[in-house]
């Protein structure tokens, strides 16, 4: 059944569903979802509340290690957000991030309503490891990521643009990555942001005529 257009308003509607710690509390998998992946405290959850306009949509910490669950955002009865729990984070005990990396795993490879990836990356870093694993995993299966060069009110206008050509360059062999600039905290790069996710939330991204 070919789903409603999913358009950039839409995103001011998304409320609060749920939170998962096992895969049996996930929402059922029908519709369409994009979920916010990537590193501990690389702006994932400030980028969902920008992007959704909404302050305390998800919740956001100083401190690495805040989202420990896969929650569930919902904008109509069709499509959702995700916030997934971030990697990489050494302080969390090793039983926890190991949970976590499982239940990610099994949410990245089962997920049939899952369309694409957003993978908020710290615009003055280099991906890691793990990012390049998660960007090779999703190349593999040809799941769409588009990656949002987030804190980016960080660097002046020179290293901007800066940042946004090496981060170019980096992933020109990956044809199903897109990438932009992003500030959650400057409202930078919003509105190409909720383009992106409507598009790909909706199947009119090209990415997503993949067979
Ligand atoms: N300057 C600046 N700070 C940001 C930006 N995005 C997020 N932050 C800050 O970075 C910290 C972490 O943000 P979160 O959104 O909680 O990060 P997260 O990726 O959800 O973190 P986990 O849930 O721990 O994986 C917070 O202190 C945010 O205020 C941004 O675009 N610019
Ligand atoms: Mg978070």
């Amino acid at each position: 059944m070919p789903l409603n257009p999913c358009e950039p308003a839409l995103l001011r509607l998304a409320e609060y569903h749920c939170a998962a710690h096992h895969p049996r509390d996930w929402v059922e998998d029908t519709g369409a979802e994009v979920a916010f992946a990537g590193r501990s405290n690389v702006g994932k959850s400030s980028a969902i509340n920008a992007i959704t306009t909404r302050k305390a949509l998800a919740r956001t910490s100083k401190t690495p290690g805040r989202t420990q669950q896969i929650i569930f955002f919902k904008l109509d009865e069709t499509y959702r957000l995700v916030d997934l729990p971030g990697y990489g984070f050494a302080k969390v005990p090793v039983s926890l991030q190991q949970h976590w990396e499982k239940t990610v795993r099994r949410y990245l490879e089962q997920r049939s309503s899952l369309q694409a990836l957003i993978l908020p990356v710290d615009c003055r870093r280099d991906p890691t490891a793990l990012d390049r694993q998660l960007l090779d995993w999703c190349a593999a299966t040809q799941l769409p990521v588009h990656v949002l060069l987030t804190k980016s009110d960080k660097l002046g206008h020179g290293k901007r643009m800066q940042a946004l050509r090496r981060a170019r360059e980096s992933l020109a062999a990956m044809p199903m990555v897109s990438l932009q600039l992003f500030s959650a905290t400057h409202a930078l790069g919003i509105d190409e942001a909720r383009r992106c996710i409507t598009d790909l939330l909706s199947g009119r991204d090209p990415r997503c005529q993949r067979t």
